[in-house]
């Protein structure tokens, strides 16, 4: 692997010695890898589809590696796997705040940039001398707090402004559902006194276990009102129990995320609104960033990408469904 001298001018980070080094394939070009939480989630194959479109505007060469889950024990590997590749920089969803931290060091003590894409580790506050997890260059994601705050409103809403809800979640430790959930509670909180957030129930990012927990939490709350699945598997998971327990249109369900499953699920009537993220720009802005880094140019610590709120009254809408995402 060639491996050459950085000389690049402005950085808005400083330039230590391990990063003083960008390496290109054998043909001259950068080799971005983009390690996504799981490989098989529509979230993560639209990302990659936009990560795509700017590594072919671009001309550098992009590899999609991953695990079939979302857990750090089968993340890790396959980071270290990519790190043994030596590509020019990693863009990575990090699976935990805390367990990724030591293993994504190995890449930014090899010279590798990071780039944090969808999720964070540590706070998320990347470049501030302060902490052991600032090392990433940026951040590029929803604003999962003001993502949970819009569920929120939209279920509250979606109930008449009183009654029992809970949030169907992954599992504590994923910056970006922990966000959405914290966001959620706190709009409850301070706009919507007649709501009752009960306890939420951890699912595991298992879709049949979302389901028999909304049937479960049913049981022992037979005047629930609504639910809030706070990623893709959650609210597909709430919507399938809701549904099973004969009472879709009586739970009304608020989903994050977009999958074509959640939509036709709009049209049914079963899911009253899905918050829809921008995973392709994700994608996109994460690989131009790295090459910004790669050829001299700062970039910023973090960049945010919106939102598209999804619901009956305008999911035909083209300039709508184009959010939907890839399956
Ligand atoms: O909601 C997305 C992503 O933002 C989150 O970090 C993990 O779950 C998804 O990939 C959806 O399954």
């Amino acid at each position: 692997m060639d491996r050459r001298k950085f000389l690049g001018a402005a950085t808005a980070v400083p330039l230590t010695a391990a990063m003083a080094t960008t390496a290109r394939a054998q043909d001259g070009k950068f080799t971005i890898a983009l390690v996504p939480g799981l490989t098989t989630d529509a979230f993560y194959i639209t990302m990659n589809k936009g990560a795509q479109a700017a590594a072919d505007a671009l001309g550098v060469e992009l590899v999609f590696q991953g695990a079939p889950d979302f857990n750090p024990v089968t993340q890790v590997p396959v980071l270290d796997a990519v790190i043994a590749r030596s590509p020019s920089a990693i863009l990575i969803a990090p699976t935990d705040t805390t367990q990724l931290v030591e293993p994504l060091r190995k890449a930014h003590d090899a010279g590798i940039p990071v780039i944090t894409v969808d999720t964070f580790i540590g706070s998320g506050v990347y470049q501030t001398g302060a902490g052991d997890a600032d090392f990433p260059l940026s951040y590029i994601a929803s604003d999962n707090i003001l993502g949970g705050r819009m569920a929120a409103r939209a279920l509250a809403t979606a109930i008449g402004g009183e009654g029992k809800v809970y949030v169907s979640n992954v599992k504590p430790g994923i910056s970006t559902t922990d966000q959405r959930e914290a966001g959620f509670k706190a709009e409850m909180a301070e706009n919507f006194p007649g709501v009752t957030v009960l306890e939420t129930q951890f699912n595991d990012n298992d879709a049949n276990k979302a389901a028999s927990q909304l049937q479960g939490v049913f049981a022992r709350a037979a005047d629930l009102k609504g639910v809030f699945g706070a990623n893709l598997f959650s609210a597909l998971g709430a919507g399938n129990g809701v549904q099973q327990a004969g009472q879709s249109g009586a739970i009304r369900v608020v989903a994050f995320d977009a999958p074509g499953s959640i939509v036709d699920n709009i049209k049914t009537g079963l899911v009253d609104v899905a918050i829809a993220q921008h995973p392709a720009e994700i994608g996109y802005f994460g690989v131009v960033s790295a090459v910004a880094h790669l050829t001299g140019n700062s970039i910023p610590v973090s960049i945010g990408t919106g939102f598209t709120v999804m619901d009956a009254s305008n999911i035909e809408d083209p300039d709508i469904a184009k959010y939907i995402y890839s399956e």
